[in-house]
């Protein structure tokens, strides 16, 4: 049985590339709806609708789990898809706070994301609720997500538009930033340089893949195959560019 993994677009696959090096043995069936993302500017019913048609697409396949590994996915539609299907679901966000929490020294925390993302509240309700005093600055950077899908991750250029979109969030106080949106690992290095080496940047990809082993675990359902499973990818979109995506993120050939 396979672990579900989604997203808007190629954003997942930082999820997909902390999953195949913490658990090797686990097959992935991803999906990737690149024909509509971005999800940020959507509204939340929007959001949900599509995720719950991807849901309905990759349940066909009997995962014994559901990744939503999309933050604008995880804030509008988590509950409303966990309530409908039987198997456990998780996203995102959880995961990432609590990334945070344990690596701010100051109390000061910064999250970027789409403007779904930010605009729901999800990450400040949920670092609250793990730490009622912890400070949260947040800023959403709409213009990050299309140069990803696009494949300009690597460009010269990206280190311009990541820094005019950190603008209101580089000369704060935090000490922690969360990348609230499941694309931005791939900006790690523009993003990192804009923040300075003072600013510890999470990605929710590591601790979203040390949860997912820790529910395979307790309901006993870690594989114990063989260490080269076989992953399907499928996307809505431009199928050559997800797959130039997934072979330079990933390092191999999907
Ligand atoms: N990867 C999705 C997220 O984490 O919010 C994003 C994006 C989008 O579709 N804009």
């Amino acid at each position: 049985q396979a672990i579900a993994i989604l997203d808007s677009g190629v954003g997942g696959l930082t999820v997909v590339k902390e999953v195949m090096r913490q658990l090797p043995r686990e097959k992935i069936i991803y999906f990737g709806d690149t024909a509509r993302a971005p999800y940020g500017p959507r509204s939340t019913e929007e959001v949900q609708l599509f995720t719950e048609q991807i849901v309905d697409y990759l349940i066909q396949f009997n995962p014994k789990m559901i990744v939503i590994a999309c933050n604008t996915a995880t804030a509008a539609a988590l509950d409303y898809i966990s309530a409908k299907v039987s198997i456990p679901v998780i996203g995102v966000i959880h995961p990432g706070a609590r990334a945070a929490i344990s690596a701010t020294k100051s109390g000061h925390v910064g999250v970027i994301g789409t403007v779904g993302t930010i605009n729901s509240g999800a990450y400040t309700n949920a670092l609250k609720q793990l730490s009622p005093f912890v400070e949260v600055v947040s800023q959403a950077c709409p213009a990050l997500v299309p140069l990803v899908e696009q494949g300009k991750f690597r460009s010269e250029k990206s280190y311009d538009i990541v820094e005019e979109a950190l603008e209101g969030i580089k000369d704060t106080n935090i000490d922690t930033l969360i990348l609230g949106c499941t694309h931005y690992p791939f900006l790690v290095e523009p993003i990192g340089e804009t923040m300075g080496s003072g600013v510890k940047l999470i990605s929710s990809a590591d601790e979203t893949a040390r949860e997912i082993s820790t529910i395979l675990y307790d309901k006993g359902k870690l594989s114990i195959g063989d260490e080269s499973p076989i992953h399907q990818f499928f996307c809505s979109g431009d199928a050559e560019m997800f797959q130039s995506i997934a072979r330079d993120w990933l390092g191999e050939q999907i």
